[in-house]
């Protein structure tokens, strides 16, 4: 097998001047670039403005970046990679301005062509590299480390077909193609000579060497070459450009040619096609169900390509004579969950197969470079691969799989000899009639630093799932509390906001949220003033966001309404049911003239199921269907408003987040690792009502019980309850809700359609429901209720909100990197020169 040529010695030390900013001289570039580059000689689609624009501010980060580049690639200096299959990360120029501080000048530039720069700004496509949470999470800690300069690269893979489009037809889920690169992606540089050769396939044969050693080659492989595109990733006003690169898979021309020269074309085009279809598409999944062959092509393409990468530039920056033993001291994976931990094999296979270390150095070397992030404890979500899988298509990782569990089964019973059950609990091949490969446990075994997202989550495992593990390597374990990047999730999505509070606290809360915490006195008496104003910011939200709603679905709702929203994947276990619950409930009140302590609502609901996913699809329907309903009675008028909003993604959240009043944190308690979502409303100054899961315990310690609507089962409860569940008896003692179940049960939302919510009813009442919606019913509905005392005392709310707002400091992803860094990566921020 032969590296592809690309890399060349080619080197120029170009003295580079740093472009100017102000306005004149971006409109100057911008008109070059739509002329020159683009060459559009009249009026044209608006994308062209847009794409002008961001070469326009591309081009004044390259300084940065390339003296970023360089400063980090000084022999001796630590770097991290976090490797993940997803990188949510939205759009980028309003991003990079806000980073760079050239808002203003490009405002004006744009003025000067009669174009408004946030009519530009909306043209940029989504980068939807990502299904929620998770990959949202990764770019979040991209923003950060930047922000940190923090020596951090991404590795992920360039999607040519991102998350899908969601729009909603007769109340159902549609999905449509996201080609989120039709237009191209001015963001994204090729870099053809950094391409790695990913193999797949063959088989390995073992020969002795002239030195009577034992060597592996793993031969007859098909191979593909992955080809990185590097993002741009600018701290915020620091001068450090960091770097995404994302991995797109090719042909090789040697696989082309071969087929083509024995006449049969055909062929090589569909070898080229499979090729290429590795990264076509982003899987849909979330916490659902997976596991297609190729997927887990992705994740070792990602993998492999990612850890050659390192490796070359590792050896880059200490010229060609390293011994690779040193490897550990100066680079470090972070594993976005189980999804890249091939990379484990991958490594040993790389340092003993090309490298010639021998196991116990190669071992050394990995285990100390690994650490995994686990980000679910629901068992439909963890990882494993049939061995029968591996064997076609890695067979030489399958091998060094069974090494690595070999010798570990070897400590497992050294200590705690002749416990054959605890000994194929811990096996990370899982037998069975089909063997599995458990990706997590491989995760755990190769990795040095384990960590979950929030506390609880992360006790959750030391005490359940992984609890063999930390039994054996309790040192281990750790927690990490995730965040969000206060610069996209404050400082660009709510300009008022942010000015309010910049007028009062200066402005640097926005680099160290820290600061934030001297919002809490403007919350007291004698502060009338300030707090009138952050009413009106929240009411001017609010209207921007009754706008895009409006747009969006066609439901119109007063913004001087209580806006209650949960946006999030749709999962079962997030139990937008229970909110549907509670919407029929309002409905049927109104229907009834029960109107004690009410107040007006607009209930938002938004997001996306897993394509296959059944259940959550019907979830959808109902909860449109209910809209329907209830948005057309005459009865309710602005009583009630019921929106479903499409194809939610991060720029609607950015809408979303500052016009948000209550919070839906509702998953059953144990289930949602941590949540995000729940702290970009907080930040925005939404109360939350949650349950004790995830984040919210401690986004409700930040802000004091008081400031939260806590309701349902905890966690144990929610254990403890499972094999006595009888949802009926809660109808039957609960008239409420039995008024709610009957009204949805008798069609009264279907009346077209009849039958089709006997399945979730069917859910609901079973006793097997994971999620226990019945039992929460009754404290989820009296925590609505305070919540509507609360509205009504429109002090008390302003005061609860600015609150949220000030105790938020905690939950910015700068946190998170800096606890990362402090107590895994082990990195010291770099200066660019
Ligand atoms: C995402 C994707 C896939 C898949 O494509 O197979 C499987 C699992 C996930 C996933 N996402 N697992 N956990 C998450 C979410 O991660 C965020 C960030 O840590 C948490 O806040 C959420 O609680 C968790 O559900």
């Amino acid at each position: 097998m032969k590296a592809p040529k690309f890399e060349s010695n080619f080197y120029r030390p170009f003295r580079l001047e740093p472009l100017s900013c102000d306005s004149a001289e971006l409109g100057r570039n911008f008109k070059h670039y739509w002329s020159y580059h683009l060459g559009r000689f009249q009026g044209c689609a608006p994308n062209y403005i847009y794409e002008a624009l961001a070469y326009t501010v591309r081009d004044r980060l390259m300084v940065d970046w390339r003296n970023t580049w360089n400063a980090q690639l000084e022999p001796g200096a630590r770097r991290a990679y976090y490797m993940s299959l997803e990188f949510l990360i939205g759009r980028s120029l309003s991003n990079h301005l806000l980073n760079m501080g050239i808002k203003n000048e490009t405002e004006q530039a744009m003025l000067d062509y009669s174009e408004k720069l946030e009519e530009v700004i909306e043209e940029e496509p989504d980068a939807g590299l990502g299904n929620g949470g998770l990959g949202r999470l990764a770019a979040c800690f991209m923003d950060s480390c930047a922000t940190l300069q923090l020596p951090v690269m991404g590795y992920g893979i360039r999607y040519e077909y991102g998350m899908f489009r969601q729009y909603i037809e007769n109340g159902y889920q549609k999905e449509a193609a996201d080609h989120w690169l039709q237009n191209g992606n001015p963001w994204e540089i090729e870099r053809i000579e950094y391409s790695q050769l990913v193999q797949f396939g063959g088989h390995t044969e073992h020969v002795t060497d002239d030195d009577g050693v034992l060597r592996v080659r793993w031969v007859g492989t098909d191979d593909v070459v992955a080809v990185p595109f590097d993002m741009p990733i600018s701290g915020y006003r620091n001068k450090t450009v960091n770097t995404l690169r994302l991995w797109k898979a090719t042909a090789t021309d040697e696989f082309d040619l071969a087929e083509f020269n024995a006449g049969s074309y055909t062929e090589a085009v569909r070898a080229k096609n499979q090729a290429e279809d590795i990264s076509m598409v982003l899987y849909p999944n979330d916490s659902s169900e997976n596991g297609k062959e190729l997927r887990l092509r992705q994740q070792y393409f990602l993998a492999s390509a990612s850890i050659k990468d390192a490796m070359r530039v590792w050896l880059r920056a200490h010229g060609e004579v390293v011994d690779f033993r040193r490897f550990a001291d100066e680079n470090v994976f972070q594993m976005n969950d189980t999804h890249p931990t091939i990379a484990v094999a991958e490594l040993m296979r790389l340092l003993i197969d090309e490298q010639d270390l021998d196991w116990d150095a190669a071992w050394a070397v990995t285990s100390r470079c690994m650490a995994y992030t686990n980000h679910t404890l629901l068992p439909e979500a963890l990882e494993k691969w049939p061995v029968f899988l591996f064997e076609r298509l890695l067979p030489r990782l399958l091998e060094i799989i069974y090494e690595i569990n070999g010798r570990f089964l070897r400590i497992v019973s050294m200590k705690w000899p002749g416990d054959v059950g605890r000994l194929s609990r811990m096996s990370i091949i899982e037998e069975g009639s089909v063997r599995h490969v458990r990706m997590a446990w491989l995760a755990i075994v190769g990795s040095f630093s384990v960590n979950g997202v929030a506390a609880l989550h992360s006790q959750l495992l030391r005490d359940g799932l992984f609890h063999d593990f930390f039994q054996l390597w309790p040192e281990k374990f750790n927690n990490k509390t995730n965040g969000v990047t206060p610069r996209r999730w404050i400082a660009h999505a709510n300009p008022l906001m942010t000015a309010l509070i910049t007028e009062h606290i200066g402005d640097g809360w926005i680099a160290d949220l820290g600061q934030i915490v001297r919002l809490k006195p403007y919350a007291e008496p004698g502060q009338e003033a300030f707090q009138q104003r952050w009413r009106e910011v929240k009411f001017a939200n609010k209207q921007r966001l009754a706008a895009f709603v409006a747009e969006e679905c066609g439901v119109t709702f007063d913004p001087a309404a209580l806006l209650d929203v949960q946006v999030k994947r749709m999962h079962e276990y997030k139990r937008q049911l229970l909110n549907a619950l509670h919407i029929v409930h309002l409905y049927l009140r109104i229907k009834h003239g029960r109107f004690e302590h009410w107040v007006n609502r607009c209930v938002l609901i938004g997001g996306k199921a897993a394509p296959g996913y059944r259940m959550a699809k019907n979830i959808i329907k109902l909860i449109n269907s209910i809209a329907e309903v209830v948005n057309s009675d005459p009865d309710v008028q602005d009583r009630l408003k019921i929106a479903f909003i499409p194809n939610y993604r991060v720029s609607s959240m950015e809408i979303i987040a500052p016009a948000t009043d209550v919070s839906e944190q509702i998953s059953t308690a144990g289930k949602e690792a941590s949540g995000t979502g729940n702290m970009k409303f907080m930040m925005n100054g939404a109360a939350t009502i949650g349950t004790y899961d995830g984040a919210n315990i401690e986004i409700m310690e930040a802000v004091g019980a008081e400031n939260f609507f806590l309701f349902g089962l905890r966690a144990e409860h929610v254990d403890a309850m499972r094999h006595e569940y009888r949802p009926w008896e809660y109808v039957e003692q609960d008239e409420e809700l039995r008024e709610v179940i009957d009204l949805i049960r008798c069609g009264h939302f279907n009346l077209n359609e009849p039958g089709i919510f006997d399945p979730i009813l069917d859910a609901l009442l079973s006793p097997h429901d994971p999620w226990m919606v019945l039992a929460d019913f009754r404290s989820y509905l009296e925590a609505q209720q305070a919540i509507a005392m609360a509205w009504r005392d429109t002090e008390k709310w302003t005061r609860m909100s600015i609150l949220n707002t000030a105790s938020s400091g905690f939950f910015s992803t700068d946190r998170t990197m800096l606890e990362y860094n402090r107590e895994i990566w082990k990195l010291t921020p770099v200066q660019p020169k």
